[in-house]
């Protein structure tokens, strides 16, 4: 079909979106069901309905926009999400989203219908940051999480995601999953050096890496910090930044895929002259290889052990998210690389390093990802960027890969 989305009208939504929650440096802060993620859903969702999409929003906020095909059949979908982290950047999550309307909008404008129908979707909480697990709306959208459950998890900031939903507006009256996909695209930035490092425009990507997050409070005895000697201590700050250094230790040990992150850390009482009572903080540990992650897991227990034996501390654990890696359909990779090299696009496969709903996906229908590279590799980060015509490239790529999945 010789039509093609229109990429400045992508690039003006991209910073329509990312004008929402502005913080200094360029990027956006859109923590999961806050005020600022109302209005980048509202936002969203205006967009979705001038599109004359039918616009449905589940009981875990998932909202699903359905373009009719010519037949009635299962929607062919594309989707990801537009909650952010704290020091979040333009794309991530983002990208896919606008990526997907615009393809409606192509379509219209080509006076085109496609013979199955197409659906763009955004997913609530994909980051994790604020509720955990990470991918929490398209994990219950696919079944992997009881609706019950995923209202009662209770945010850093102490509120339930159930009633965040209620308060922003966005608690839906549509079951999750109310419109099951025939097959799953998501487009999405790379977040990691890769694909500029070795000059390539596209990742055909193959899957995604297995996550551990876990969260610990270590209980000690908050105490004067000059005349308590050092054998009388049971300093929970201490025991905390010594497993964040071993954490690092053990993965500069374990070498290949293996990455480990300590990102949250909180002391109690946090001043100057006390020595910490209670030290909350989270253990983030990744790896492609399931088996070798579970030695990274039982070797980071170990090391609690170890140190909290010392310091005599008291230890809880939370498992905030366990999923084991993930493979993407073969298909739908072939796919991916076969219209990027028919466009003259460079491409290779990889993995993600980073979760995406497209993993939860790959539960239910044949599902792959379109990967564009990050400048710096940066994500997570203010600065984060692509470069237009890389933005140009995958949504070519998208509209492709789609357009053959629908036809
Ligand atoms: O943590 C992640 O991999 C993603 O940003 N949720
Ligand atoms: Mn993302
Ligand atoms: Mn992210």
């Amino acid at each position: 079909m010789g039509f093609e989305i229109d990429t400045a009208s992508l690039l003006d939504r991209l910073a329509r979106l990312g004008a929402v929650g502005a913080i200094p440096g360029g990027g956006c802060a859109r923590l999961a069901l806050t005020d600022e993620d109302r209005a980048g859903r509202d936002l969203v969702v205006g967009w979705m309905r001038d599109l004359g999409l039918s616009v449905g929003t589940d009981a875990i906020g998932n909202v699903v926009a359905v373009r009719a095909g010519t037949a009635d059949v299962e929607p062919v979908m594309i989707g990801s999400h537009i909650d952010t982290v704290r020091t979040g950047g333009r794309y991530d999550g983002n990208l896919g989203v606008l990526a997907g309307l615009e393809l409606c909008a192509a379509l219209d404008r080509a006076d085109m219908r496609t013979r199955r129908p197409i659906a763009v979707a955004f997913f609530t909480n994909e980051e994790g940051a604020r509720f955990q697990p990470d991918m929490l709306g398209s994990l219950v959208y696919v079944g992997g999480m009881q609706l019950a459950e995923a209202h009662a998890a209770r945010s850093i900031d102490g509120k339930t995601l159930g009633e965040e939903l209620a308060r922003i507006g966005y608690l839906g009256d549509r079951v999750p999953g109310f419109v099951r996909p025939h097959a799953f695209v998501e487009l999405h930035i790379e977040q990691g050096p890769i694909l500029e490092a070795e000059g390539l425009t596209i990742g055909a990507v193959t899957g995604v890496q297995g996550i551990s997050w876990a969260e610990y409070v270590f209980s000690g005895v908050s105490n004067h910090a000059g005349t308590t000697p050092m054998r009388l201590r049971r300093d929970a700050g201490y025991a905390a930044m010594a497993v964040a250094s071993g954490i690092r230790d053990l993965v500069r040990r374990f070498g290949g895929d293996q990455v480990g992150t300590v990102g949250r850390i909180e002391l109690v009482p946090n001043l100057i002259n006390v020595v910490a009572s209670r030290a909350t903080f989270t253990v983030d540990l990744r790896n492609t290889d399931e088996a070798i992650l579970r030695r990274a897991e039982a070797e980071a227990a170990s090391l609690i052990e170890r140190i909290c034996g010392e310091e005599r501390i008291g230890v809880e654990k939370r498992v905030l998210a366990r999923f084991e890696p993930v493979e993407f359909s073969e298909g739908i990779v072939d796919l991916v690389a076969a219209c990027a090299a028919a466009r003259g696009l460079s491409s290779r496969r990889m993995p993600s390093g980073a979760g995406h709903d497209a993993q939860m996906f790959a539960r239910i229908c044949p599902t792959g990802m379109i990967f564009v590279p990050s400048a710096k590799g940066l994500s997570h980060n203010v600065a984060e960027h692509t470069d237009p015509a890389d933005i140009d490239a995958g949504a070519k790529v998208l509209r492709d890969v789609v357009l053959e999945l629908a036809a």
